[in-house]
């Protein structure tokens, strides 16, 4: 009997019947983009700890994937769907990518075009858009990561013009934007407010020594007596709500992105076991090794199913935080628990960079951290499953 032919991990399900032809397009030509202008360097940029976000931002402005789920302002308007296809192929090339692509066009760019005035938006968005201005996103603080109500970065009236204090921390792109979107607390509410990073009392230093998102910047942003105009500040958005509306954008981005990365490691570690020799047999030939992969593949088709669904709810407009909660925890969980797991196959070779699969696996760390803690979407969960909340 002749042994059938491998089938892709993704392929097991035929889950390409469930995407549409433009849809598949979008991916396809994302796909072209990362194999071509991406993965030749990407190990060498996460050991030197250097991304040309400066060149890759352009580029990824003309592919039209910065902020491409959003309309007008030169953004593309595309389905959800597309945009968590786009985000799935950029994380399978590395993490730092995607997050590139996240925090401009589902924190930066999204906050803006939700709650900002038409100035902000026609001022910023076609620029983000096309990658010739990079935009971050301030939430968390050195005290304030999970619990961002605490936050205590402060906006204060000073005539009409507003003055800024505080510290964001592990702020991704921070060093590099031109603009950042900062949350701070006001006499009322939590407000947002568009800051050029070339404000005077603005600075932005880097966070090196990271063993995680090495081809990502990441940075604090220290305000000191900022001073903005009145019109700063996004006039739509009042309270932690609106922060956490700009989350939910980028936390749908990660259930699609962080499977990408599960299935270049699975795919990686099944040509591995086909092609390692281990007591004179292929490492594939091994039950052993066949479970693991089994085990793997289901769970990465399993993610994707519910990327899938939770793309179509979003494209319905139908989607509710808490579902998202459901593919963030899951699919980040599941993504991280593969790459884990396909290290073991490649034994020694899993701990360098000649393969992708370290790099995924610990980049995957801060994935299971950034965009809310695993114990916070199990607690956002836990709340829908019981109408208790257990935050505090
Ligand atoms: P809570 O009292 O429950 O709610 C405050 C207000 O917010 C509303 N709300 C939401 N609105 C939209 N989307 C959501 N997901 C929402 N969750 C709650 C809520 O209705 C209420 O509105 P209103 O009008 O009554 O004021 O808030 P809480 O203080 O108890 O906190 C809830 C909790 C813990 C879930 C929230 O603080 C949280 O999600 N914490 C995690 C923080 C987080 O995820 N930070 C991420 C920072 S950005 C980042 O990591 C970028 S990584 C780079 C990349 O993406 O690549
Ligand atoms: P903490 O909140 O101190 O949590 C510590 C531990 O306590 C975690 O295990 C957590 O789950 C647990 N915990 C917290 N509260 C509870 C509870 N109620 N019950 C049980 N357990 C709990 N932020 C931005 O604003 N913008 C960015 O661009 C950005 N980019 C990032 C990039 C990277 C590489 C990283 C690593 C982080 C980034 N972040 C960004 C910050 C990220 O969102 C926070 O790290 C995250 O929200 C967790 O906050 P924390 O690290 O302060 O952990």
């Amino acid at each position: 009997m002749t042994a059938p032919s491998p089938v892709r991990p993704l392929d097991l399900l035929a889950l390409d019947e469930e995407i549409g032809d433009e849809e598949k397009d979008i991916r396809d030509a994302v796909r072209r983009f990362c194999d071509d202008r991406v993965r030749p360097h990407m190990a060498t940029w996460f050991e030197q700890a250097h991304l040309p976000i400066r060149d890759l931002a352009r580029e990824l402005g003309e592919l039209g994937v910065l902020g491409m789920h959003l309309q007008g302002y030169g953004c593309a308007g595309t389905s959800a769907t597309a945009y968590g296809l786009a985000c799935h192929e950029l994380e399978a090339a590395d993490s730092g990518i995607r997050s590139l692509v996240s925090v401009q066009g589902s924190l930066a760019m999204f906050a803006i075009h939700r709650f900002g005035s038409e100035e902000q938006k026609g001022r910023w968005l076609p620029e983000l858009a096309a990658g010739r201005a990079i935009g971050c996103f301030g939430l968390t603080e050195p005290d304030y990561g999970s619990n961002p109500a605490g936050m205590r970065t402060n906006a204060k009236r000073d005539g009409d013009d507003w003055i800024l204090n505080g510290t964001k921390m592990w702020i991704t792109n921070g060093s590099v934007a031109d603009v950042a979107v900062v949350w701070a607390q006001t006499d009322e509410r939590i407000r947002g407010f568009v800051v050029p990073t070339d404000a005077p009392g603005f600075s932005a230093p880097e966070i090196t020594r990271k063993m995680s998102l090495r081809a990502s910047v990441t940075s604090e942003l220290v305000l000191e007596d900022v001073r903005l105009p009145a019109d700063a500040v996004l006039p739509e958005a009042a309270g932690l709500s609106g922060p956490l509306t700009c989350l939910n954008e980028a936390r749908f981005g990660i259930v699609f992105g962080a499977p990408g990365a599960a299935r270049e490691c699975l795919e990686t570690a099944i040509d591995y076991a086909i092609n390692r020799p281990v007591f004179d047999r292929p490492l594939a030939g091994f039950q052993l090794t066949q479970a693991k992969l089994a085990d793997m593949a289901v769970e990465l088709d399993k993610a994707m199913l519910l990327a899938l669904r939770l793309g179509r709810l979003k494209d319905a407009g139908r989607i509710r935080p808490h579902q998202i909660s459901v593919g963030k925890l899951n699919n980040v969980r599941e993504s991280l628990a593969i790459a884990r797991q396909c290290r073991t196959i490649l034994a020694a070779n899993g701990i360098t960079l000649e393969y992708p699969v370290i790099r995924h696996a610990n980049n995957l760390e801060s994935v299971l951290t950034y965009e809310g803690t695993s114990e916070i979407h199990q607690l956002t969960v836990g709340q829908a499953l019981t109408g208790i909340g257990a935050f505090t």
